[in-house]
């Protein structure tokens, strides 16, 4: 079909910058590393390749947390250098998105300096400030009970010099941009779209878009902690009033470029407020993460859970169905992923990462994304079959300001109980953004193959590199790496069925084998894998036609299915 844009047939590479490629030795990923991997990523199969925030920045958030939109971290290069890989990308004939992180930005950004400065700064209104509220004793209280995103604490913290609170949805250190103030968005789209995208970025994947129009009345949240005093707020403060007016105007300049754009949907599960942003007449984004897969087994108060793999094969496949029915009668668009830079490695989430099982539950993942409807996106490292950190790591080992929070928050709770210290531990081990964020597997190598092996890495090597890297799977026929490649080539092939057929989810309630079938005009695909350790039984296979085996991620001609394996078959 030659109407369709290009964003919905690519598959889309995400790279974290501080743990992809180092070129200098100092330990840190940077951006020449990134461009002399593109023909790597080029002959994986990808068309695009998004990029975390690479942007000037304190990093108390690894860069989502940015002092400067039109400045490059130095650690991570220049602007010449991001020029030249916009370059090395597009020659290559790929295309290249960047993170946009504009609900807020750094507290160190001279826009925020400004604001805080006095009450009568010309750029005070830029953020959200509110006045102390006083309890029944005279206390001084912020303007509501919202907790922020990290940690146990306020979302609002006290300016001492100014006399007044400002939001922070995140961490202290990044303030909320006030987006109802019009000079303020205008500033917003020059630097953090308009320079970039004038340089050549095809899009971009927009942070937490859905919280930038705030409810004017800064209602409290419902009390969902009874031990707590900060309330955990996030279905209050997204989605409000003003959201798609906002999106509406930001497309305005993304079409001039005919850039596309994935936003980031936390805390929607309902499916008309999700359309409302990505169907394609509404004008406003191209495709949305929706969050229903991976908050899957989260905790309602934390997402840590001290009790992991709290949830059922069957709650993930309808949550999977949530993403993919997007499509169902509409004329919206949607995406396909398991993993990125706040999520755990999918095979230790999801399958069995122990040496036995995690080759083929990387394969068996494979085949299953690779057989969803939308935009693909795989995230670095998942290509060879990368898994979580390993159990034994303490503490000391993470680096994520959500982790740390969070355990010191458990710390300070609990009155330092080793108990309970253990399990948000072992919570963290489970959950933890920076299992995706540890340094990637290149080689079995000292450092791994990510940097010099006598630099001192910014995050220790995953130990599994001897097993896990590049360099080997490069050789290896059966290797995870060479399954990708050659399921994305199979998606490829069969775009129709597998990228924009519709989606029908079978033998819903199976505790362990988790089957659909895709249809496109006449032709249909049909996906069965195992989710457990054990043989399972084939289910009976729909009656429209004679299904004939197209690909398997093991070699079996067995009826019965092998543990984790999977398989797609097509109508002859
Ligand atoms: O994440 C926003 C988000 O809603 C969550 O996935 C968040 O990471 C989670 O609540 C933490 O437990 C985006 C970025 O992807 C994330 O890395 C940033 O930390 C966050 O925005 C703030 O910019
Ligand atoms: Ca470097």
């Amino acid at each position: 079909d030659a109407q369709r844009p290009w964003w919905k047939d690519a598959v889309i590479y995400q790279i974290y910058p501080a743990s992809f490629k180092d070129s200098n030795a100092d330990g840190i990923g940077d951006i020449p590393g990134i461009t002399r991997s593109l023909d790597y990523i080029k002959n994986l199969g990808v068309d695009t390749i998004w990029i975390c925030p690479m942007y000037d920045s304190p990093q108390i958030d690894m860069g989502y947390d940015i002092s400067d939109y039109q400045k490059v971290y130095p650690p991570y290069g220049t602007v010449a250098d991001m020029e030249e890989l916009i370059h090395q990308t597009h020659s290559r004939d790929m295309r290249l998105i960047l993170d946009l992180v504009i609900n807020h930005t750094s507290d160190q950004h001279a826009w925020f300096k400004e604001s805080r400065s006095s009450k009568d700064n010309a750029k005070r209104d830029w953020y959200i400030w509110k006045p102390a509220r006083y309890d029944g004793n005279g206390k001084r209280q912020p303007p509501n009970n919202w907790r922020s995103n990290f940690g146990g604490g306020s979302a609002w913290e006290w300016d001492e010099h100014s006399q007044e609170y400002y939001l922070h949805l995140f961490c202290v250190e990044q303030p909320d941009l006030n987006w109802d103030n019009e000079e303020t968005r205008k500033a917003i789209y020059d630097s953090a779209m308009t320079f970039w995208l004038d340089k050549g970025v095809d899009g971009f994947r927009i942070d937490t878009v859905n919280m930038y129009s705030k409810n004017p009345t800064y209602p409290d949240a419902p009390i969902t902690d009874h031990d707590a005093e900060w309330q955990s707020a996030g279905v209050i403060y997204c989605n409000g009033p003003r959201m798609h007016e906002f999106l509406q105007e930001m497309n305005a300049i993304l079409a001039r470029y005919d850039a596309m754009s994935v936003g980031e949907c936390p805390h929607t599960p309902d499916r008309n407020k999700v359309l409302q942003y990505v169907g394609a007449k509404q004008k406003q984004l191209n495709m949305v993460f929706q969050f229903d897969v991976v908050d899957i087994g989260m905790g309602s108060v934390f997402k840590y859970q001290t009790k992991p793999r709290a949830y059922t094969l069957p709650d993930f496949k309808k949550a999977v169905l949530r993403t993919q029915d997007l499509l169902d009668g509409t004329d919206a668009w949607t995406t396909a992923f398991l993993e990125n830079h706040d999520q755990a490695r999918s095979i230790s989430r999801w399958c069995d990462d122990s040496p036995q099982w995690r080759v083929r539950s990387g394969k068996l993942l494979a085949l299953m994304l690779a057989s969803l409807s939308g935009t693909l996106y795989i995230y670095e490292g998942q290509e060879i079959g990368m898994i979580n950190i390993p159990k034994d790591w303490t503490i000391e080992e993470y680096k994520d300001i959500d982790s740390k929070d969070y355990y010191n928050h458990v710390a300070e709770q609990s009155g330092n109980d080793s108990a309970k210290l253990a399990d948000a531990l072992a919570a963290i081990q489970y959950l933890g953004r920076d299992n995706a964020r540890i340094p990637m597997q290149w080689a079995p190598a000292p450092n791994g193959g990510f940097t010099d092996a006598s630099a001192q890495a910014w995050m220790r090597i995953n130990d599994s590199v001897t097993d896990i890297n590049v360099a080997q799977q490069l050789h290896d026929k059966d290797s995870v790496l060479a399954f990708w490649r050659r399921t994305l080539s199979i998606r490829k092939q069969h775009n129709d069925l597998l990228v924009h057929g519709t989606f029908r989810l079978l033998d819903v309630e199976n505790p362990h084998v988790f089957s659909f079938v895709k249809e496109y005009q006449d032709r249909k695909a049909l996906f069965i894998g195992n989710f457990s350790g054990e043989e399972r039984q084939v289910p009976d296979l729909p009656t429209e036609g004679r299904w004939r085996g197209l690909v398997g991620n093991i070699d079996s001609h067995e009826d019965d299915l092998a543990p984790w394996e999977g398989r797609i078959y097509l109508v002859e």
